[in-house]
C-alpha cells in the first residue's frame, strides 16, 4: 500500500516535467516584485522612495511548466492619501502601470504575456475622491482624501490560491500610461499589454497572477 502510494505521489508531482529557462522583462511604474510558484524572484532594483523610479527590469529563472506568477505592483504615493508632492505645485494623484512578457530564454518563443486575462486585485485605493489633490491640506482617511487599504490575502502568490473571483486586468494605451525611462530598451512582444486597474490614478497597489503554460 505504501509502495502505492509513494509511486502515485511521485506521478502527480511535476518533479519530472523538463525545467525552462524563462526570460522575463518588466517594466512598471514605479515599483514591483515578482513570485514564481509563490518564491520571489524578483524585484525592481530601484526602491519605490527614489523619485521617477521608472526602468525595466530583465533576468532569468528556471521553471517547469506550467508556472503560477504573481506580482505585487506599485504605484508611488507619499501616504494613504495616494498623493505626490504634498504640500508642492506638482502636488497630484500619480499614476501607475505595469507590463511582463516571458520568453523561453533558448528559442525566444513568448510564453506569457500581460494582457486582460491577468487578474489582478486591487489592496489600495485613494483618494476616494479626486479633489483631495486640490486640497491645500490633505489628510489621509478625511473627507475626499479618505483610502481603502486591504491586507494582502494569505498565500496570494502561491500555486494553489483561488483568484478566481479576482477582476481581469484593464489593457492600457501607451498614450495613457506613457511609459518612461526603461521601457524603450526592451522590445516587447506585439501581444504584450501594459495593465492595471481600470483606474490609472486611483488605484495604488495592485496583487496580480497568471499563468505560463507550455
Ligand atoms: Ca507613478
Ligand atoms: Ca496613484
Amino acid at each position: 500500500m505504501r509502495t502505492a502510494l509513494t509511486a502515485f505521489l511521485l506521478l502527480a508531482t511535476p518533479a519530472f516535467a523538463a525545467e525552462r529557462t524563462v526570460t522575463v522583462d518588466v517594466w512598471a511604474d514605479n515599483w514591483f516584485a515578482m513570485y514564481v510558484n509563490g518564491s520571489k524572484v524578483l524585484e525592481d532594483s530601484v526602491p519605490i522612495t527614489t523619485e521617477r523610479s521608472f526602468n525595466a527590469e530583465t533576468a532569468q529563472f528556471s521553471v517547469a511548466l506550467p508556472a503560477q506568477i504573481a506580482f505585487i505592483a506599485k504605484d508611488f504615493k507619499e501616504n494613504d492619501t495616494g498623493l505626490e508632492y504634498i504640500g508642492s505645485r506638482r502636488q497630484q494623484m500619480g499614476d501607475g502601470g505595469f507590463i511582463a512578457q516571458f520568453k523561453d530564454a533558448a528559442s525566444g518563443e513568448t510564453l506569457a504575456v500581460t494582457d486582460q486575462n491577468t487578474r489582478c486585485m486591487v489592496i489600495h485605493h485613494g483618494p476616494v475622491d479626486t479633489s483631495c489633490a486640490k486640497e491645500s491640506n490633505p489628510v489621509a482617511g478625511q473627507g475626499a482624501c479618505a483610502f481603502e487599504a486591504k491586507e494582502e490575502p494569505s498565500g496570494w502568490a502561491d500555486t494553489g490560491f483561488d483568484d478566481s473571483d479576482w477582476p481581469q486586468a484593464t489593457e492600457h494605451s501607451e498614450r495613457a500610461v506613457r511609459p518612461k525611462d526603461g521601457y524603450d530598451r526592451i522590445r516587447w512582444d506585439n501581444s504584450a499589454e501594459l495593465i492595471w486597474s481600470d483606474d490609472l490614478e486611483r488605484d495604488n497597489t495592485l496583487l496580480c497572477r497568471l499563468t505560463i503554460s507550455e
